[in-house]
């Protein structure tokens, strides 16, 4: 049914558009097709608010499909209405690899690779964009709060406002904001600063994030650009763009803690368990990450080799676990990433191991979810080290898994949590010396002083978790009751 402006009359009063439905599709021996929620902290976090205010997903299931076929994927999952937004193999590779993960990830992450500026993958990140954008329109009732996600959708807060103006629209980046240089090297930046200005609430990682839009939206367009007028909340500014006023803000997301906590502490059996497999080194390095070239996966490496090179690690007595799971296998960037990292394994084992001890142990899997927290259970050093990084969530979870205060984490100063986790081991990954000293630090300083630190960072993770920042999103996107 639908209202006489082309609204539907009923629909859904809350509705998240990310690029991912959150699902993992299985095909089954017999061919049949089995759909499982997958994990994830923002799945988690507004699994709650989609329940109770009739919500809904929209978002690209994963597979491809030709989109006249008249049988697309209809995922379905209990508990939320999923709307599956088709993408063709070709959509795929310009919108998602092209546009969205070799220009502007690149662009965004301090530009660690070359950007490619094509305007065949603009073009497609228009289109796709636009058919998010009508996706959305069709399911929200009037009136309907949407909060989009992320940079592969930057276009369809304009897009949405444009088709339905009666809808509240919030948009969240997940990746860092960049400085306005780099950002200026976008042909298309007028046009991507005017979608996010399509939303009611732009919300950032950090108040650099959203310093970084104000500067833009002066810049670039011309808008009356301010922090809080008022100046009660220095993390608040506002735009005036196109007679409307735009909220910017900062929102630090954080993971699901008390549940990352209690599975955790049911695995600590596991956890034994690893480092009984792995012949119970003294000190066991971890890394946990997508394998991405801006997740300094390389820059622990080199660490480690140069602290065994000097004998302040022992190759015998130290060993890294490497998780990587595969990532965006297609884009050339993370083909080079991989082969560099690969290089640097067997060198590190070749020249620091022996046969039965290689001191580097690199799985190229994702592993389930259980067994990834018995290895954070595990670890007595995580390493978290990027180049450049909007949050890490990672560094978070480890901490939340730690309830037994053990371990150590060794955090860039260029991760998004390192505003908050400022008692972790931190470094400048761009420094050979203070990769060293906190790696180093983190292995060998009393267990006394680790676990003074474990423990405020520990606790700051369990006081700040996912369901405050969704809260807090949400209510400033709400306005004032
Ligand atoms: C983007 C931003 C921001 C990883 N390997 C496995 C596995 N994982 C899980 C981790 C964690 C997630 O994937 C990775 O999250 P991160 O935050 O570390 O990194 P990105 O994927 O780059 O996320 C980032 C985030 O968005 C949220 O805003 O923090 O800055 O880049 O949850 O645990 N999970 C399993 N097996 C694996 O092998 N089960």
């Amino acid at each position: 049914m639908t209202s006489p402006d082309g609204h539907p009359a009923a629909g859904a009063d809350f509705v998240v558009v990310a690029n991912r439905l959150p699902v993992d599709k299985r095909v089954q021996p017999d061919g049949s097709i089995v759909w499982s929620r997958s994990p994830g902290g923002l799945v988690t976090a507004l699994t709650p608010t989609l329940a109770t205010r009739s919500g809904a997903w929209v978002g690209w299931s994963g597979s491809t499909s030709d989109p006249d076929d008249p049988t697309p994927d209809q995922p379905q999952i209990e508990g939320i209405d999923l709307r599956a937004v088709p993408l063709s193999d070709a959509e795929v590779v310009d919108y998602y690899e092209g546009f969205s993960n070799a220009t502007l990830w690149p662009l965004y992450h301090d530009v660690l690779v070359k950007p490619e500026f094509r305007r065949d993958w603009w073009d497609t990140y228009v289109r796709v964009n636009r058919r998010f954008a009508e996706a959305a329109s069709k399911v929200a009732a009037p009136g309907a709060m949407v909060w989009v996600q992320d940079y592969q959708l930057q276009l369809v807060p304009a897009m949405l406002r444009e088709l339905r103006p009666d809808l509240r629209i919030g948009f969240f980046l997940h990746i860092p904001f960049p400085p306005p240089e780099l950002f200026s090297q976008l042909p298309w930046r007028t046009e991507l600063l005017k979608g996010l200005l399509g939303a009611d609430l732009i919300g950032f990682h950090l108040p650099g994030g959203a310093e970084n839009f104000l500067t833009l939206s002066r810049r670039l367009l011309g808008a009356a650009a301010s922090r809080d007028p008022v100046g009660v909340r220095t993390d608040f500014g506002t735009v005036k763009y196109d007679d409307r006023t735009v909220q910017v803000g900062s929102f630090p997301i954080s993971i699901d803690s008390a549940n990352v906590a209690a599975a955790a502490a049911s695995v600590a059996d596991r956890a034994a368990e690893i480092r009984a497999e792995l012949g119970n080194p003294e000190v066991l390095l971890l890394g946990v990450d997508r394998l991405d070239y801006t997740k300094g996966i390389d820059v622990r490496l080199a660490g480690l080799d140069r602290l065994f090179a000097a004998g302040r690690l022992d190759p015998s007595k130290t060993m890294l676990v490497q998780l990587a799971s595969p990532s965006r296998e297609r884009v050339d960037s993370y083909i080079d990433i991989r082969n560099r990292i690969e290089q640097t394994v067997g060198h590190i084992n070749g020249t620091h191991g022996t046969a039965d001890r290689p001191p580097v142990r690199y799985l190229l899997k994702p592993i389930p979810r259980n067994e990834l927290l018995a290895y954070f259970r595990a670890a007595d050093v995580m390493l978290v080290t990027p180049l450049r990084d909007g949050m890490n969530l990672v560094a978070k979870e480890y901490l939340a898994s730690r309830d037994d205060l053990g371990g150590a984490l060794v955090l860039s100063e260029f991760t998004g949590a390192a505003a908050e986790l400022v008692d972790s081991y931190l470094l400048n990954p761009y420094d050979e010396a203070s990769v060293d000293d906190a790696i180093a630090g983190a292995a060998t300083d009393p267990v006394d002083v680790r676990r003074e630190r474990m423990a405020k960072l520990h606790a700051q993770v369990m006081d700040n978790d996912v369901d405050q920042w969704a809260n807090s999103f949400l209510a400033t996107l709400a306005g004032p009751a």
